[in-house]
């Protein structure tokens, strides 16, 4: 019988060596498939440290390998089950029911994904996999351990929340190593933490963590108060650790390239940048509930937001809030932030429960950048210009769901001992912040 099997197989590690040896136990020929940089790019896995070279040298070493070849384009799966008369295609449980299309060709196992693999002697400083905790077991956490499969040199080790059945299901589902039954019990077993709990909760995890010794991802809002993320970034400057606000935009590939262009003063100076940012409700009554810091400012207003500081700065003269606050409930269900720069205006909307034109308009002297909906997903722009035939288009990739981006970036930071990334810097997040707490006063949000 004849096995074969397909990774990228970076810091090769015990649930690789696992891995390859059910598969070859499963016959009695192992053909290992090592995929190229190329193709790790193109299926939008990130991060991957070791060159090809490497990867295969790995696996060669295990000694598990009978033959090892690179798998380089998409489909070729099917092509090499037939070249090298496979019958048997192994993969681990991460990927169950993605390669049932393999059953026409030859058989498909899923061989269970080996739990916790950052074992001790794989955690020497910097080379090693960065264990992640996920506090929250809401649908953003699922997808955070989701996208983070597709990040090299990281491993979701276990997770937590107030809700020990919660955390059970969570577990069981993404097959990971620990249910802790604390959050102290989390941080024991992990070098980095990722807040996905209420907003309300945001500080005082981090904080606890990071006194703990821990690197945090904080889901947006970071916090509400600006008093706040300055606690937050004195915490991390005491304790060394890196602290990070996840808005998975900030970090993606085609959002920094779109700053860029507009900054580069290929529109001329900009003028105006107008950014929406809607979305219907989930169903979830906490999004529109004032008790648990709900509205659409709170939810959403992180998006607009980023767009307009990363394109105008931080240092605006003014900032004026309207928006739609229903008597009774306390909560806006639409809101509109409009500033004034000195040489520039700016407009941020977002609606929750009310649906607009998502766009993103960046107006400037010589002519102006349209990003349509979903532009904090920025796949594509253009720069348009009085004169059409100057028009230029721009494409870029936006894997998944993007959460990978911002776990790249991440890991990348805290393994470059680095402390911030000017992809979304701390002030930055102080000043989203500060502005959102301005714009909630403003709205009367809250009383
Ligand atoms: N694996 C495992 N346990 C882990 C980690 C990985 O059993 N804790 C398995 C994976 O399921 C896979 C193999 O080890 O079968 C290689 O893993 P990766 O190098 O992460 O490769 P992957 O991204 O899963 O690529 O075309 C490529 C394939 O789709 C698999």
């Amino acid at each position: 019988m004849r096995v074969i099997t397909y990774g990228t197989y970076d810091l090769f590690h015990e649930g690789h060596r696992r891995l390859l040896e059910r598969a070859k136990a499963l016959g009695d020929y192992l053909i290992v498939a090592v995929t190229t940089e190329n193709f790790d790019d193109a299926r939008g896995k990130l991060n991957v440290q070791q060159p090809l070279m490497d990867r295969i040298k790995n696996v060669q070493d295990s000694g598990l390998a009978d033959e090892v070849i690179i798998e380089e384009y998409e489909g070729q799966k099917i092509n090499d089950i037939q070249k090298y008369d496979v019958d048997i295609f192994a993969i681990g449980s991460d990927w169950l029911g993605k390669f049932d299309y393999l059953k026409d060709y030859c058989e498909v196992v899923y061989l269970e994904r080996t739990k916790g693999i950052s074992s001790t002697q794989l955690r020497n400083e910097g080379a090693g996999i960065l264990r992640i905790g996920v506090a929250g077991t809401g649908r953003i956490a699922h997808r955070f351990v989701d996208e983070a499969r597709f990040v090299s040199g990281v491993d979701v080790e276990g997770a937590w929340s107030r809700d020990a059945g919660n955390v059970k299901d969570f577990v069981e589902k993404h097959e990971l190593d620990l249910a802790a039954g604390s959050f102290d019990e989390l941080l024991d077993k992990c070098e980095a933490v990722y807040v996905a709990t209420p907003h309300a909760t945001h500080v005082d995890y981090a904080l606890q963590a990071m006194a703990a010794g821990k690197h945090v991802l904080c889901e947006k809002p970071m916090a509400l108060a600006e008093a706040d993320v300055i606690r937050l970034r004195d915490a991390a400057d005491a304790a060394g650790v890196v602290l990070m606000e996840a808005i998975k935009t900030a970090y993606s590939p085609g959002f920094q390239r779109m700053v860029a262009v507009a900054r580069s003063g290929s529109i001329g100076d900009i003028r105006s940048v107008d950014a929406t940012f809607t979305k219907l409700t989930s169903g979830d009554v906490r999004e529109l509930d004032p008790a648990q810091d709900g509205g659409s400012l709170a939810e959403l207003g992180s998006y607009p937001l980023l767009a307009v500081v990363k394109l105008l700065g931080e240092d605006f003269d003014d900032i004026r809030t309207t928006a739609f606050v229903p008597h009774g409930d306390g909560v806006d269900h639409y809101a509109r932030i409009d500033f004034r720069y000195p040489h520039a205006v700016a407009s941020a909307r977002m609606g929750l429960g009310v649906k607009a034109e998502g766009d993103l308009v960046i107006g400037g002297t010589k002519g102006y950048l349209y990003v349509p909906a979903p532009w904090w997903k920025t796949e594509y722009f253009e720069a348009r210009f009085e004169n059409q035939s100057e028009n230029k288009k721009f494409y870029y990739k936006f894997d998944g769901d993007g959460l990978r981006y911002e776990i790249a970036e991440f890991g990348s930071v805290i393994r470059r001992g680095e402390r911030d990334t000017f992809r979304l810097r701390l002030s930055e997040s102080q000043w989203l912040a500060r502005v959102l707490e301005t714009a909630r006063a403003q709205a009367h949000v809250f009383g």
